[in-house]
C-alpha cells in the first residue's frame, strides 16, 4: 500500500507513538482514492470481501479503541497513572478472530489483544471495553480482571481468561481446554460452555519457538493423529519480530505449513477486507472439524515492543518508516474512505471520538481506589473455607457405589485387614473416583500397567479409558491437560512419575495453574490434585532421578498446598481433605507419594507388620496443617519430620530411650505448604530438646521452615539440631545413603545434644 505522504523531519522524531498517531491524520487528510457507493449492512464492504458493511464499521471501531487505548497507555505512562505499555498496536485485526468465535470459546490471549478484546467485549449488551480496560491499565482495584493485580486480558463473561506475561505457557491448558471440552461428553459432565466450543490461543511469531509451544503443538498432533478431537485454534500473531529478535522471514509458514495434523490456515491480518474470509475458514474448520487448527495471522509492531523500547536508538528510520507504513489501520482507514462508508470528516472525527474516550476512562480509573493492603493483595491467593473443606471431605453419601466399585460389603478396604502405604493410596483414589463423577486420573504408564509402582493399578478397569488413562510421555502437557480439564469444571489428579520430573515442568503449576485464582480475582480456578512418585530410600531402584528429594521448588510457590504422607491411613484421609480443597476452595495441591514407604510393612523388625494400618472409613478425613504425633506426653526430645523420616524417627527413638533414657516424641509434620507454624511452635514449646529431621537437602529444604517456626516461636534458645540430606544430588546405590539422613543419624544427633 503507498502512504501518501513522505518521509518528514517530524517522522525522524523519537516518540514513534506521536509519528504513529499523526500518520494515521495525515493519511486520511491526504487520501485521494475514488469513492465508491456506500454499502449497506449486510452487502459486502469491498468487491470480493466477505465482509459486510456492519461488520466493518464494528471491526474498525474495535481496532481504534485498541490503538488509542495504546496511545493513552503511553502518554499517562509517564504520568504513573497507568503502568502498563506493552501494546496491540499493529495487531487489531486480530478483532477479526475475535468477531468469528463466541464469547463462550474460552480464549487464552497474547498480551496484543486490545483488538480482539474490543471487539469480544461487544458480545454481551452493556460492556464497556474501554472502562474496563483503562482501570486493568491503571492497576485499580475495580479493574473486573484482576482487581489491580496485573494488566491483564481477560474477563469472566466473555471467558477469557487471564494470562501471565510468560510467553507461550499458556498454550498447553489452552489444548488442555480444547481436549476437555470433547471429553466432557465422554464421562457425562456438563460444561459451562456450549458441546461445541472451541479454545482459542493467540501468540506471538517468537513464542511459537518456544519449548512449551511445541509441546503443545507436539500433543495437539499427537492427539488427532489417534483421530481424538482436538479444537483448538492456535493463532500466531506474526508481526516478524521478538523484542528486538526478528524472525528469519518465511519461517512461521515454512515451519507450520506442512505439519501433520495441526491444519494451517493463512490470514492477513493488516487487511479486514482480505482477512476476513481467512480467517473464518480457520475459525469455521477448527469448529466443524474439531482438529488443532494454526491460524497464520499477519500483523505488524508499530510503536515498539513497548513504551520503554526506543526503536529509534536500534533499527534505521527507514526501516522504523517501512514498518509504521505497514499499519493495518492506515489500511482500514483506506477501506473506510474507499467503500465510502466514512467521510474523511466521519472517520477523524471517529478517531478524536475514541481518543477522548479512552483518555477519560483512563482519568476515572486513576481516580479509583488502588490495591493498598497486603490483605486485599493476597485475598484470592490461597482461599480457605476451613468447615466447608471439612464437611467435603467428610462427605461419604456415594455407599452405593462404593459398594459397587469395591466389590460388595466385605470387600470394603475399611473392612480389609491393615495395609501399606501404595494399597491404601489405591483404595482412596478408588473411592474418590467414586466419589467424584467429574474426578479424571491420568499420566505416563497410570492405566493398565497402574503406575510404575501399580498403585494406580485397577482404577482403569474400573472407570474405563475416559476417566483413567495414559497421556503422552509430556509432564507439561500432563498439567497443561489438567488446567484445561479443571478450567472445564472437572477435577483432574494429574500424575507425575517422578519428583525430579516435575522440575521441568514447573512452571505450569508455579506461572500458571497456582497463579489463575491470584490474576483473575479468584473469578477463575483449575482446582487439582498433582500426585507425584517423591523422595529417596528407594532400595531396588537408585539413582538421583528416582531419588529426588528437592521439595524446595513446590515450597515456594504462593498458594500451592503441599502434603507428604509417611502411611497409607494418613495418605487416604489426606487425599480427601486435598480433593475437597479443589473442589469447595479451587486450591492447586500437591500430594508428595514417597516412593521407599509404599511397600514398607514393618517398622522395628522384618515382620511385625507395624507400617501398616486400617483404612479409614470414607467420612475420616484430617485438617489441612494438622500434624500427626507419636508419644504424646514425651518430651527429653522432639523430633520434627514428614515422609521417611517418620519410621526413621520412630526407630531412633527406641535407640535414644535404650542408650540416653529419653523419651522421644515424634511430630510428622505431613503439611509441608504451608507450614503449620502455630503447631510447631506449641510442640517445641513443651520440648526439652529438639531435633529437626529432614531428609531433603540442607539448603532451602523444609528444615529451614521448621527452624525458623521454632525460632519465631521463641523456642531457638532450646537444644536444637538439624539432620537434613546434603546438598548434592542423590547418587545410585549404597552410596545414596552417604547423602540422605539415616537412623544412625539421628541416634547421633540425639548423642551430640546430649552431650551439650
Ligand atoms: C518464557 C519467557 N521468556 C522471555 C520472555 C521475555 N519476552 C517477553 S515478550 C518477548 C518476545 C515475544 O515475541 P513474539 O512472540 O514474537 O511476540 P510479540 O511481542 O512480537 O507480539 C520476550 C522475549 C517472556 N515473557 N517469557
Ligand atoms: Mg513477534
Amino acid at each position: 500500500m503507498s502512504i501518501p505522504f513522505t518521509l518528514s523531519a517530524r517522522h525522524k522524531g523519537f516518540n514513534r507513538a506521536e509519528v504513529v498517531d499523526q500518520n494515521f491524520i495525515e493519511f486520511v487528510q491526504l487520501w485521494q482514492g475514488e469513492v465508491r457507493i456506500a454499502p449497506r449492512d449486510g452487502e459486502t464492504v469491498l468487491p470480493g470481501s466477505s465482509l459486510d458493511a456492519r461488520g466493518f464499521r464494528e471491526l474498525l471501531e474495535s481496532q481504534l479503541i485498541s490503538r488509542h487505548l495504546d496511545l493513552m497507555a503511553r502518554v499517562l505512562r509517564v504520568q504513573n497513572k497507568v503502568f502498563y505499555t506493552i501494546g496491540s498496536s499493529g495487531h487489531e485485526g486480530n478483532a477479526m478472530v475475535a468477531r468469528l468465535t463466541r464469547h463462550t470459546d474460552p480464549a487464552f490471549l497474547h498480551y496484543r489483544s486490545g483488538g480482539f478484546m474490543a471487539e469480544r467485549f461487544r458480545k454481551i449488551p452493556g460492556m464497556d471495553p474501554v472502562m474496563d480496560s483503562a482501570l486493568s491499565f491503571a492497576a485499580s482495584k475495580d479493574d473486573p480482571a484482576s482487581g489491580g493485580r496485573h494488566k491483564v486480558w481477560g474477563s469472566k463473561p466473555l471467558w477469557v481468561l487471564p494470562q501471565t506475561s510468560t510467553i507461550a505457557s499458556h498454550l498447553p491448558k489452552a489444548l488442555g481446554t480444547a481436549v476437555a471440552i470433547e471429553q466432557a461428553r465422554r464421562i457425562g459432565h456438563t460444561l459451562p460452555i456450549p458441546d461445541d466450543s472451541i479454545a482459542i490461543c493467540s501468540f506471538g511469531d517468537a513464542s511459537s519457538n518456544h519449548a512449551t509451544a511445541q509441546t503443545a503443538f507436539n500433543a495437539a498432533a499427537w492427539t488427532a493423529y489417534q483421530k481424538l478431537p482436538a479444537p483448538v485454534l492456535f493463532v500466531c500473531e506474526d508481526n516478524g519480530i521478538g523484542i528486538s529478535v526478528k524472525t528469519p522471514t518465511g519461517w512461521v509458514a515454512a515451519n507450520y505449513q506442512h505439519r501433520a495434523n495441526l491444519d494451517y490456515f493463512f490470514a492477513d491480518g493488516l487487511d479486514l477486507a482480505e482477512g476476513y474470509a481467512q480467517v473464518q475458514r480457520a475459525v469455521e474448520h477448527c469448529r466443524m472439524t474439531r482438529r488443532p487448527t494454526f491460524l497464520h495471522l499477519k500483523t505488524t509492531r508499530v510503536m515498539g515492543h513497548a513504551g520503554t523500547d526506543f526503536e529509534i536508538e536500534w533499527r534505521s528510520i527507514e526501516e522504523l518508516f517501512a514498518v509504521e507504513c505497514s499499519d493495518p489501520l492506515l489500511r482500514s482507514a483506506g477501506i473506510a474512505l474507499e467503500s465510502g462508508l466514512y467521510s474523511k470528516d466521519a472517520l477523524l472525527g471517529l478517531y478524536e471520538a475514541t481518543r477522548k474516550r479512552c483518555f477519560a476512562a483512563a482519568e476515572d480509573a486513576d481516580s479509583r481506589p488502588r490495591l493498598t493492603s497486603l490483605a486485599d493483595v493476597m485475598k484470592p491467593l490461597a482461599p480457605y473455607t476451613p468447615a466447608a473443606v471439612k464437611a467435603e471431605a467428610e462427605r461419604a453419601d456415594y455407599a452405593d457405589k462404593r459398594l459397587a466399585v469395591f466389590g460388595g460389603e466385605a470387600k470394603l478396604p475399611e473392612k480389609l485387614p491393615p495395609r501399606h502405604l501404595a494399597i491404601q493410596i489405591g483404595q482412596a483414589l478408588h473411592d474418590l473416583l467414586a466419589k467424584y463423577p467429574e474426578a479424571l486420573l491420568f499420566g505416563e504408564d497410570v492405566a493398565q500397567k497402574g503406575g510404575v509402582y501399580t498403585v494406580t493399578k485397577g482404577l482403569n478397569k474400573t472407570f474405563k479409558g475416559s476417566r483413567v488413562f495414559n497421556t503422552l510421555l509430556d509432564e507439561t502437557m500432563i498439567l497443561g491437560l489438567a488446567q484445561g480439564y479443571a478450567n472445564m469444571g472437572m477435577l483432574p489428579i494429574p500424575e507425575i512419575q517422578y519428583l525430579a520430573y516435575f522440575h521441568n515442568a514447573c512452571d505450569q503449576i508455579r506461572g500458571e495453574a497456582a497463579s489463575l485464582q491470584f490474576f483473575s480475582n479468584g473469578q477463575y480456578r483449575n482446582p487439582m490434585v498433582m500426585r507425584v512418585a517423591s523422595l529417596g530410600y528407594q532400595k531396588g531402584f537408585g539413582g538421583h532421578f528416582h531419588n529426588d528429594n528437592s521439595i524446595t521448588a513446590l515450597r515456594d510457590i504462593p498458594g500451592l498446598v503441599v502434603g507428604c504422607p509417611s502411611r497409607g491411613d494418613d495418605a487416604a484421609m489426606m487425599l480427601r481433605t486435598l480433593m475437597a480443597l479443589a473442589k469447595v476452595d479451587g486450591r492447586v495441591c500437591a500430594f508428595l507419594e514417597p516412593i521407599a514407604l509404599y511397600m514398607t510393612k514393618d517398622l522395628y523388625e522384618a515382620g511385625d507388620g507395624q507400617w501398616q494400618f486400617d483404612y479409614p472409613a470414607p467420612s475420616q478425613a484430617m485438617t489441612l496443617g494438622e500434624g500427626r504425633i507419636y508419644h504424646e506426653t514425651a518430651n527429653d526430645l522432639v523430633v520434627f519430620t514428614f515422609g521417611n523420616g517418620v519410621p526413621m524417627a520412630l526407630r531412633a527413638a527406641r535407640t535414644i530411650e535404650k542408650e540416653l533414657g529419653w523419651r522421644v516424641r515424634v511430630v510428622d509434620l505431613r503439611w509441608l505448604a504451608p507450614l503449620n507454624d502455630a503447631f510447631i511452635a506449641a510442640q517445641a514449646s513443651s520440648a526439652k530438646r529438639i531435633l529437626v529431621l529432614d531428609e531433603g537437602r540442607k539448603s532451602a529444604g523444609v528444615g529451614e521452615g521448621v527452624i525458623t517456626a521454632i525460632v519465631e516461636g521463641g523456642y531457638g534458645a532450646k537444644p536444637l539440631k538439624r539432620v537434613v540430606g546434603a546438598d548434592t544430588f542423590t547418587p545410585l546405590a549404597g552410596a545414596a545413603l552417604l547423602v540422605l539422613p539415616g537412623d544412625a543419624d539421628v541416634v547421633a544427633a540425639a548423642r551430640e545434644l546430649a552431650a551439650g
